[in-house]
């Protein structure tokens, strides 16, 4: 494959698969989340509304599971923390994932599309709030001093994703466009590589164990875990793009 030399705007997106390796579920995978849950029922507003607390106890669960000990950024993620550092161009990671993982390395260019799993929201203020604890409908709002107002800061299924201003600007302009461990089943994430595709030089590529439903609109599909590709691709793209 041939990686382009001059670069000068990188964006990346990453999905699930960049985090199974660290021990985080990803969601349509052999035993991944979807198995256990109905989407609508935990990653809804509809949901949310029918039993709140099955879609707390959902996200507690998950946040449990990220902060557990055993759970650390891997070889993928610091690899592109590396070509952030070293990349003289532009670079941006737009993430479908709600853990932290990216950050936990140093990443400081992330834009979480779907929330993070480590705030939490006001519904009548709209105050975003860090946690690492469990909350329910008993919390008490930390901006309200009541309980009953707080949801996970994420993004459900029917609700409009951060940030897609900022995501379509960065689409527009990138010359190379990689999409690291995402099916690819959920919109809009599934279709940037077609608007990264509208800038005629823009080399698209597709990291992932196989084929996704997506597979198509790529220029390059590498197939393999994304711990062992991503370094191998990181270090193609410097030895190409430093001056
Ligand atoms: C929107 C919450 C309108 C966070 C998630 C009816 C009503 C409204 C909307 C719709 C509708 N019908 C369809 C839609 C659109 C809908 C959608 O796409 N539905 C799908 C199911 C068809 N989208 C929405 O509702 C979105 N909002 O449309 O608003 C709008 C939009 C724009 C402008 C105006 C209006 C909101 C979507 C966000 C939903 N929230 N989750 C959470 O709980 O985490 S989505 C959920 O799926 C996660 O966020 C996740 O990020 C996302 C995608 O999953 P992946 O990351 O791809 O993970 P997955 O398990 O699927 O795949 C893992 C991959 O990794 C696999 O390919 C595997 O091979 C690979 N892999 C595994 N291990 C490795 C690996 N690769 C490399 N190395 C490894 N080691």
């Amino acid at each position: 494959m041939i990686i382009s030399k001059n670069l000068k705007n990188i964006v990346v997106l990453t999905g699930a698969g960049i985090s199974a390796e660290s021990g985080i579920d990803t969601f349509r995978d052999q035993n991944g989340l979807w198995e256990n849950h109905d989407i609508m029922d935990v990653a809804s507003p509809q949901g949310f509304e029918r039993n709140a607390q099955l879609v707390y106890e959902f996200y507690n669960q998950r946040r449990k599971q990220l902060l557990s000990d055993t759970v650390a950024p891997n070889a993928a993620h610091i690899a592109l923390k590396k070509l952030e550092d070293n990349f003289d161009g532009e670079f941006s990671i737009i993430t479908q994932n709600v853990d932290d993982l990216h950050e936990r390395c140093g990443t400081k260019s992330v834009i979480h599309m779907h929330g993070e799993l480590l705030k939490m929201r006001c519904v009548k203020t709209k105050e975003v709030f860090t946690t690492k604890s469990n909350f329910d409908e008993f919390t008490n709002c930390p901006c309200c001093l009541e309980s009953g107002n707080l949801r996970p800061h994420i993004v459900w299924f029917g609700e409009i994703p951060f940030q897609l201003g900022k995501i379509e600007q960065l689409l527009s302009q990138c010359d190379l466009f990689i999409s690291i461990g995402t099916s690819g089943s959920v919109y809009p994430a599934a279709m940037f590589v077609q608007l990264a595709k509208s800038n005629k030089n823009c080399l698209t590529i597709e990291q992932n164990l196989s084929e996704t439903q997506v597979s198509e609109n790529f220029d390059t599909l590498i197939h393999g875990s994304s711990s062992i590709e991503i370094p191998k691709l990181v270090e193609e793209i410097l030895k190409n793009n430093n001056s």
